[in-house]
């Protein structure tokens, strides 16, 4: 594939993390992609090709955090921005405008609850150890399970409740689009950090687990889940898994 045509990520490359959002529109759609700080550094991979971006020694517009995406000299960043960037390509989202900005819509708002999600274990400061801010963390994550999980879940349940075009399948259109993935991930994600409160939540969300089943057995998806690709959710992500974040 000619450099010009060839997408590449940039993404941390120890934890699934945002990333993943990006991954799995490539994994769902089979086209190639290299996740170059994955790559060894002496093939221009590892942490140091982040730090290339971040600095500004690379192509475009230095973007302020991974994940990134290049495609020849075009270098995006911010994670709603690629995934709608690249579903306009891999037609994993409806042609109509108003329909491409609903999708937008609803990522964002993934986009918030990941943030949120985030917070639960950094809740004074991203520069800080989580060893050093777990007592407001445990504040922070009690109030999330009991409040904020139950409404964002509660909102993707019901635009899943009303969208009878999909058969209240999919959130956005008629069919299956890249925000169907991202909240698949997001909920996989949830439910590693968080197995009681969100066990809690979703018991009387069926549509939210309807679309992360359906979403889990689409055969791309599945062979990516079980292959060496996919990272295993560790504590240097977005969803950790502290039990004490998950009890009262
Ligand atoms: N809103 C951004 C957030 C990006 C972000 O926070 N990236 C993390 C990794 S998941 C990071 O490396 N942040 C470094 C920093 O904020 O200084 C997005 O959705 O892409």
């Amino acid at each position: 594939m000619p450099a010009h045509e060839r997408y590449e990520l940039i993404y941390w490359p120890f934890l699934p993390g945002r990333g993943e959002y990006v991954r799995l529109l490539f994994e769902e759609t089979r086209t190639p992609y290299v996740d170059v700080a994955r790559l060894p550094e002496s093939q221009g991979g590892g942490v140091a090709a982040i730090q290339r971006y971040l600095s500004g020694s690379e192509a475009g517009v230095p973007p302020f955090a991974p994940p990134i995406l290049r495609v020849g000299d075009l270098v995006i960043a911010q994670v709603a921005n690629i995934c709608q960037f690249l579903a306009r390509r891999l037609e994993l989202v409806p042609a109509e405008a108003g329909l491409q900005s609903i999708a937008n819509q609803l990522q964002l708002t993934i986009a918030d609850l990941v943030a949120e999600t985030h917070d639960t274990h950094h809740p004074l400061g991203v520069s800080l150890y989580y060893e050093d801010q777990q007592e407001a963390a445990r504040e922070r994550a009690r109030l999330f399970r009991a409040q904020r999980l139950p409404k964002f879940l509660g909102y993707f349940d019901q635009i899943l409740a009303r969208n009878e075009s999909s058969h209240h399948e999919y959130l956005v259109g008629e069919g299956f689009t890249y925000v169907d993935l991202s909240l698949f991930h997001t909920l996989r994600g949830l439910s590693h950090a968080f197995p009681n409160g969100y066990a809690r939540a979703t018991e009387r969300l069926p549509n939210i687990v309807a679309l992360r089943n359906r979403i889990a057995t689409r055969p791309n998806i599945a062979s990516y889940v079980a292959s060496a690709r996919c990272l295993p959710f560790n504590e240097h992500g977005i969803f950790r898994h502290y039990p004490e974040l998950d009890h009262d």
